[in-house]
């Protein structure tokens, strides 16, 4: 009688059965632990979002989530404290990343002690749904999920893409919607570069040219752009409430032509008079000097890096940096703001430790903490400060012997602007093409020799716009590698399989192609 049933059930399962079981339907990043339910849960029209706790955050959540939910499936979804099937706990305000998720037939439960954790467990369940919940409209599905339960929490805190907004501007719009992909793979930190030789992208009151002259071009010729403090205030405030921080970027002392451009007193050479110009701004200083400096550079729109720099000596040079930490601090919330320092081949070692060294003080002043690409660990680092690994192990090793921490950027695994292979439309590959599987199969802790978990903060996914004009070349540099990244920033090792990941990111390309991101169809991929 045992074997019948058994029989009889496999016979069942087999024929019935969309998706066997919770661990087969494509979630990523891969949770932690994971057990199989052997039931279904049934999202109905009599379906409602049940709160519990205290947190002033949570009716946020549960709106975010019912608002997820109602497009698709066309129900109400009332949120309120008293009832509902699909539960949402707080049960405290912690800064804590981790969720549980328990899906039994008559109810889901998602429990966290902080916002963050409870906001990824709405991820998690989302992506547990028939594909057609991506969409804007009411489809005719069975929105049926398996049973079963989820503990899950990231393997490192700093979960992070970057947007290169200065070669080519990428606008408001585009941004927000990078931010809500980013929110769906859980990961938290957003890194805007702000400034490059190409272009100046955010409006600085005290010096205001920086936008009108270096903000009015790009990458072949376009005409740029900038956000205003007020569109920048806006992302903030839209990334934060997807449980995302914003670290903003002004490359310097290199990559800074634009600047360079816009005002000529910041080049070497101009007589100036000697003093302190720390506590006044450009408009005051405008007093002083000729408005119009027959010495400004060129505006720039090719693609050639290393050639431009602040001067180190100059007094205004800080004054300048000054008032740029300032204004831009003053619209962070986060506690980082980047200081590039990357690729300043025309800049003497000395000045540029020197330089390194003033602008992290300058940055602390603001009560930020410095991040700055890896090469300005070869400055004396402030506690604290991060050098972001893109390239050179021993610069990562001299900011770990310092005692700093390292941002993981390798540009061999990380680059979203490599070319995935000789044939890809768009793109560089100065450091390596990188298929989808080279962009999984790689393990932060053991890349680069002397550098283990506990020197990490984080992993950062950076995208170059030398070659990305529009979305549609974002959307194809960007998926599927970013899916593939944030599993390597979340999910541990031990948790991670190539194999498994194939498979899983097979139903976020349907997500894809049915929201309209153009992502690149991989031939590592059974699509
Ligand atoms: C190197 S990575 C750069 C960028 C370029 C990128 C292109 C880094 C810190 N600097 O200026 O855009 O390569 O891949």
């Amino acid at each position: 009688i045992t074997w019948l049933f058994a029989l009889t059930g496999s016979l069942l399962f087999g024929s019935c059965q969309k998706s066997s079981t919770l661990s087969e339907t494509g979630i990523i990043p891969i949770p932690n632990e994971l057990v199989n339910g052997t039931g279904t849960f049934d999202l109905s029209p009599d379906s409602g979002i049940k709160l519990v706790g205290q947190n002033e955050k949570l009716t946020h959540l549960g709106e975010y989530l019912a608002n997820r939910l109602r497009p698709a499936t066309g129900f109400d979804l009332p949120v309120s404290f008293d009832q509902g099937q699909i539960i949402l706990e707080l049960t405290d305000s912690s800064s804590d990343e981790s969720y549980n998720l328990e899906i039994s037939e008559n109810e889901v439960k998602i429990t966290a002690s902080g916002e963050a954790g409870l906001f990824y467990g709405i991820q998690t369940f989302l992506q547990l749904f028939p594909v057609e919940l991506a969409s804007s409209s009411v489809q005719s599905v069975e929105w049926t999920i398996q049973t079963g339960s989820i503990k899950d929490s990231p393997e490192f805190g700093y979960r992070g893409a970057m947007l290169d907004v200065a070669r080519h501007f990428i606008s408001v719009e585009d941004v927000k919607y990078f931010i809500d992909q980013m929110a769906s793979y859980k990961l938290n930190f957003l890194h805007l570069h702000l400034s490059d030789d190409q272009g100046w992208r955010i409006e600085i009151k005290s010096w205001p040219k920086l936008t009108e002259i270096g903000g009015s071009t790009e990458v072949g010729g376009g005409k740029g752009g900038f956000y205003t403090q007020e569109e920048y205030e806006d992302l903030v405030a839209y990334a934060a409430e997807r449980f995302i921080t914003i670290v903003p970027e002004i490359d310097m002392p290199g990559h800074t032509n634009a600047a360079l451009a816009s005002y000529g007193e910041l080049n070497p050479g101009v007589n100036l008079p000697d003093g302190d110009f720390s506590t006044v701004n450009k408009k005051e200083l405008d007093y002083q000097m000729p408005l119009k400096n027959p010495q400004a550079s060129e505006l720039y729109t090719g693609i050639e890096v290393g050639w431009s720099t602040f001067s180190s000596d100059l007094e205004l040079t800080y004054a300048f940096v000054d008032s740029v930490v300032r204004e831009i601090s003053e619209l962070t919330s986060g506690p980082y703001f980047h200081i590039g320092g990357d690729e300043s081949h025309v800049t003497e070692k000395d000045d540029y430790i020197y330089f390194v060294e003033r602008v992290q003080d300058i940055v602390s002043k603001y009560g930020k903490t410095s991040i700055g690409w890896d090469e300005i660990a070869t400055a004396k680092l402030l506690p604290g400060s991060v050098a972001q690994f893109w390239a050179k192990e021993e610069n990562a090793k001299l900011a770990k012997d310092q005692g700093n921490q390292i941002l993981m950027s390798p540009a061999t695994k990380m680059y979203l602007d490599m070319q995935y292979d000789s044939t890809s439309r768009i793109g560089l590959h100065w450091a390596a093409y990188i298929e989808l599987d080279s962009a999984y199969l790689w393990e932060p802790t053991e890349f680069a020799s002397g550098i283990s978990k506990e020197n990490i903060l984080g992993l950062e996914a950076p995208l170059w716009t030398e070659t990305v004009t529009n979305r549609a070349d974002i959307d194809y540099l960007v998926f599927p590698r970013l899916a593939a990244l944030s599993e390597v920033a979340w999910s541990s090792k031990e948790k991670r399989s190539w194999e498994s990941f194939q498979k899983r990111v097979v139903s976020h390309g349907k997500r894809w192609d049915l929201t309209g991101v153009g992502f690149y169809k991989s031939p590592k991929v059974n699509w």
